[in-house]
């Protein structure tokens, strides 16, 4: 799974980039302009896995991970023209989620391409890019159908073709009027017809509002943006850079002297899963305690699979307890004297934070 970080060229996604990663790319008070991504993959903070672990004392522990990717600065402007192209097209396009960064802090050092910090303008500027550049594919795209559902009469009647061109033509409309394809609801059909898109306000995004080290916590204070499969959170990027690059020990005195619980960070990391639609389950033992991503919903065969394709193959059953009932009973053994182990077949439903054993045979 893929994050891309985007935002308007020097609103402080390298900054971030380098918190979420503990990379030390270039950032700059002038955007260098360069069409350059960095990637890097991160782990999913988890409390869950920390608790675990202190229970297990594992040889290894494994926490979720997901792959950032910091794509340079995009300009008002870049939506026209065909959409999106080449190289950062491409970088956004094929990220599964959006990480969206506006900077709303003033600083006299730090130009902003667009001459005055206003983050509710940039925000809607870039959606307004997005959403021109998914128009101009959808366009495009309905153009075709429209010539080969016209010419029925000469190929076989191809009924997805006529499928697809409804869809498209539904999205065209709600594009027209500015409302991002995250707002629509889809079937399941169409929305594998959809995934070969990659349409850039069909992902999920977080809106990440970078308030400089002062700034209100509140996203309220900066933004009412409010549509499906998105969230916004405030970030105080430099100073996040900062405790990034502490070690761990100089980190948590850090934290302390500030009062925060945690950084921001991991925050934003988890709330960008989630958005992904994905969530955790744990194995659990003497070598390793390890956190497994699957999508919501998916049953035991699939969390099966995310393991190790033998596991599907040759799926009997699942030993299933849930982290709150493992964490209350202490041990394996002592949940399964309270009969808080439970064995659950093919289609179960994995829940967020189940401890799964699988049963299988090969
Ligand atoms: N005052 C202040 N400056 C910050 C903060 N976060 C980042 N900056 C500065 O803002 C400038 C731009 O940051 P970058 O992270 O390079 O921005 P960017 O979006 O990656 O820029 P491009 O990749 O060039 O588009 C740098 O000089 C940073 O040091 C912050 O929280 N407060
Ligand atoms: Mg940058």
């Amino acid at each position: 799974m893929q994050i891309g970080i985007v935002g308007l060229p020097n609103s402080t996604k390298t900054t971030i980039y380098n918190a979420l990663t503990h990379s030390q790319e270039q950032t700059a008070a002038t955007s260098s302009g360069k069409v350059e991504v960095h990637t890097a993959m991160v782990e999913v903070p988890d409390l869950r896995v920390d608790r675990l672990s202190e229970i297990f004392q594992p040889q290894e522990t494994t926490y979720a991970r997901v792959q950032y990717n910091d794509v340079a600065g995009l300009r008002v402007g870049v939506g026209q023209d065909g959409g999106l192209s080449g190289q950062l097209l491409n970088a956004v396009a094929k990220s599964d989620a959006l990480l969206h960064v506006v900077r709303a802090f003033e600083d006299e050092h730090i130009p902003h391409p667009e001459g005055s910090v206003d983050a509710i303008r940039d925000l809607a500027d870039l959606e307004f890019e997005f959403l021109i550049s998914d128009l101009q594919i959808v366009e495009r795209r309905l153009e075709r159908l429209e010539h080969d559902l016209s010419r029925k009469g000469i190929y076989p009647e191809r009924p997805s073709d006529q499928a697809e061109f409804d869809l498209l033509d539904r999205i065209k409309d709600a594009l027209e009027k500015e409302v991002p394809i995250r707002d629509l609801d889809f079937s399941l059909s169409e929305e594998k017809r959809l995934r070969g898109y990659q349409f850039l306000t069909a992902k999920p995004a977080l809106i990440a509002i970078s308030v400089g080290d002062t700034g209100s916590d509140d996203p309220g204070d900066y933004s009412n943006y409010q549509h499906n499969h998105s969230d916004v959170v405030c970030i105080h990027g430099a100073l996040e850079m900062e405790i990034a690059q502490l070690s761990p020990e100089d980190a948590e005195i850090f934290l302390e002297e500030y009062g925060i619980n945690e950084p921001g960070l991991n925050r934003m990391i988890r709330l960008n899963y989630e958005l992904l639609g994905l969530q955790s389950f744990f194995t659990v033992g003497e070598d390793e305690v390890r956190a497994w991503t699957v999508p919501q919903g998916a049953n035991a065969v699939e969390a099966a699979g995310a393991i190790h394709s033998d596991l599907a193959r040759g799926f009997i059953r699942a030993e299933v307890v849930s982290y709150q009932d493992l964490i209350e009973a202490g041990s394996i053994n002592e949940a399964r004297k309270m009969g808080a182990v439970r064995l659950e077949g093919k289609n179960y439903i994995v829940q967020d934070g189940d401890i799964l054993n699988i049963r299988f045979n090969v």
